[in-house]
């Protein structure tokens, strides 16, 4: 049987043997949930870089640039990290290079994977569906919060074990305890997380709406992945 894992830090990922897996990043508020929405909503396709600069670089190769840094648009950025800013009509058949807090340098740290696919609620059973397909063995890469570990992307990972057990063995805690996590809150999800160091720190940017969205489950069935340096549907 193939194993499944889950990194609940990018900082622990030398822990695992990366390049024998299939990588899923998850950074559910907000960066993987708008890479997920924005491919579903006819972006063309998405690159993610890890620093402001060579990100504003693409500007003249004809991307719009996304950037957010501790939640907030960078200046002089086409867009910040909302999902709805990736809806957008001016969004569509385009290419968006993005960096982001924590999302993107998850990406990065990632990069060796066998392939890498990107995970939120909103694309949870598509996701789960592709990896059953797949038969590799699995790591679920948590973007968590400049290094520590946070509740929503810890519950994304308990939602994709719960989705996927009986298909995937472990020999690790982490999923089991995700997994235990989420089964024990599914029904409340929104009001759980009102506490979480994330939530609390997004409260002043008034983005209740983008909340909202990003923990709903299956909205965009489509699962973006890495091809090259850009992520695509396919
Ligand atoms: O850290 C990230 O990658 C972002 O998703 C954080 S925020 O939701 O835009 O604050």
């Amino acid at each position: 049987m193939n194993k499944i894992d889950v990194c609940l830090s990018p900082e622990l990922i030398h822990l695992y043997d990366v390049p024998s897996r299939v990588v899923v990043i998850v950074d559910i508020l907000r960066a993987t949930s708008c890479m997920t929405s924005g491919l579903a909503h006819g972006v063309e396709a998405i690159l993610p870089v890890a620093d402001l600069e060579t990100c504003r670089t693409y500007k003249s190769q004809g991307y719009l640039i996304a950037g957010e840094r501790n939640g907030e648009k960078v200046e002089g950025f086409d867009m910040g990290n909302s999902p709805f800013e990736y809806m957008a009509p001016t969004t569509k058949g385009k290419k968006v290079a993005v960096t982001t807090t924590n999302g993107t340098q998850a990406l990065e740290k990632s990069r060796g994977a066998k392939e890498i696919l990107i995970g939120s609620f909103l694309n949870l059973s598509v996701v789960a569906e592709r990896l059953v397909k797949m038969k590799e063995d699995v790591l679920i890469v948590c973007a968590g919060w400049k290094g520590k570990v946070n509740l929503e992307d810890s519950l994304f990972a308990g939602a994709l074990v719960e989705k996927l057990k009986g298909a995937f063995a472990s020999d690790c805690d982490a999923p089991l305890m995700a997994q235990t996590l989420y089964t024990t809150v599914e029904g409340n999800l929104e009001g759980y997380l009102r506490a979480s160091s994330h939530v609390q720190r997004l409260k002043r940017l008034h983005i209740h709406e983008d909340i909202k969205y990003c923990l709903t489950p299956d909205l965009c069935p489509v699962v973006p992945v890495l091809r090259g340096h850009e992520l695509v549907i396919e």
